[in-house]
């Protein structure tokens, strides 16, 4: 199952342009707001390097693509509609677009950094809006659509405690999992608040929101994609964002989409997260594209380093979701699968996943009968608790072949 990350803010910030960006989906973007209505789904991919080179072979991917050393693993995204204030009382398009993101594992808060929308996506003057005020909008908005599904849950769950004496966390976690949310979240919820969990009637409304803050904050890791950095003030506000405690990504998701856009059209060479591109040699651009992409490089690549999407992407899963890639191959020799081709696929796993773990994720049949891993780089057997390291290459004997 690919993980999940949702794009969220609100409206006319760039959502959809970030998301056809990284998916290179063709979605409805305009200026003004409530354009997207109906949520986009699609994959778009992290990018690590890839081992072929430090092993010195030709790969052939499978689940993932390679292109010039580059390992580039597909991962779901989706695109919300814009939220407003009061989303979680049904404002706007309301609780139904929240309900979207239920089983995302991560989020990214896409933000207007020009100030040029309004709270509620209404142009206006560039630097004329705060973004840092969108900021704690919309994590106010996360907190109080979490609230009203404990609280939805929160009388029953009293009686079930004080009254007939049974645990706390099950029932939460009964409750609950539907937005992703396990045992060890609230476990450690419980630990890090200090909440008395034997006598839930005492807990305040403070406490609660507590509660569910902490529960977002670990099964929702944010960061901020700061858009629009093409215009000004856009540069000072991506410095004004960083007092927050959340990563800050300076992005133009335009134009990563009109160089994707142009790659795909076979105008110029564009790998994404690059801080450059190359013209095609036959390619004959227009005198507008010309200006376009001079443009993009003056004012994005040159000062930013890059457009910034897809190291969005990128943090999103290996700083907050703390994923590394894994490759696994049946013969670790040659590298390959059981149909001979060579680093056929990249896993992205948590970190901590041990060995037999992985087995599992693969097929369950490989974890039944699990014997040893060999780790392709030393050749050497690691046994079921071995825990994996970015760019590991393992191969899994077990008694147990999957087809
Ligand atoms: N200058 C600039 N404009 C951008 C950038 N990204 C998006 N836009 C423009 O911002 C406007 C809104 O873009 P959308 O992608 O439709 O925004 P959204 O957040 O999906 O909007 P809703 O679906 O209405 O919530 C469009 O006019 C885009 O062309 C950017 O990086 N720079
Ligand atoms: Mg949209």
């Amino acid at each position: 199952m690919p993980r999940k990350v949702g794009v969220v803010g609100k409206p006319n910030v760039g959502k959809s342009t970030f998301f056809s960006a990284a998916t290179l989906a063709h979605v409805a973007i305009a200026n003004y707001p409530f354009t997207t209505i109906k949520p986009n789904v699609g994959m778009g991919y992290v990018r690590t390097p890839c081992v072929c080179k430090e092993f010195e072979v030709t790969d052939a991917p499978g689940n993932s693509s390679c292109v010039n050393g580059i390992r580039l693993i597909p991962v779901e995204i989706v695109d919300c509609a814009g939220l407003v204030p009061g989303a979680w009382e049904g404002r706007g398009l309301g609780n139904q677009f929240l309900d979207e993101l239920r089983q995302a594992d991560a989020l990214i808060h896409v933000v207007d950094a020009s100030g040029a929308t309004d709270t509620e996506g209404r142009l206006c003057d560039p630097g004329s809006h705060d973004p840092r005020e969108d900021v704690k909008f919309l994590e106010h908005e996360l907190d109080m659509w979490y609230l009203q599904i404990l609280k939805k849950e929160w009388d029953r769950a009293v009686r079930r405690v004080e009254g007939a004496k049974e645990d706390l966390i099950p029932i939460l976690e009964d409750k609950l999992s539907g937005l992703g949310i396990r045992k060890g979240h609230l476990l450690s919820a419980k630990t890090k608040l200090g909440l008395n969990f034997e006598r839930p009637s005492e807990w305040s409304n403070d406490d609660q929101l507590k509660f569910v803050t902490e529960l977002l904050r670990q099964t929702k890791p944010l960061l901020l994609a700061a858009n629009k950095i093409d215009v000004p003030p856009g540069e000072k506000n991506v410095e004004a964002l960083k007092s927050s405690d959340r990563i800050v990504v300076p992005c133009c998701a335009e134009a990563e989409l009109a160089l994707r856009r142009a790659a795909e059209k076979g105008l110029l060479n564009y790998v994404p997260g690059d801080s450059t591109f190359t013209l095609n040699q036959k390619a004959q651009p227009s005198q507008e594209q010309t200006e376009a992409l001079s443009r993009i490089k003056e004012k994005v690549l040159i000062p930013f380093g890059s457009t910034g999407v897809q190291e969005t992407l990128n943090l999103a899963f290996f700083k907050l979701l703390q994923m590394i890639t894994v490759y696994p191959v049946e013969d670790a020799e040659k590298l390959t699968d059981h149909k001979g081709r060579i680093l056929p696929d990249a896993y992205l796993v948590p970190y901590g996943t041990t060995a037999k773990e992985f087995a599992g994720i693969i097929h369950s049949d490989l974890a039944e009968g699990f014997l040893y891993a060999t780790e392709a780089r030393s050749k050497m057997r690691v046994a079921d608790d071995y825990v994996l390291k970015d760019r590991d290459v393992i191969s899994i004997t077990s008694t147990k072949r999957h087809a």
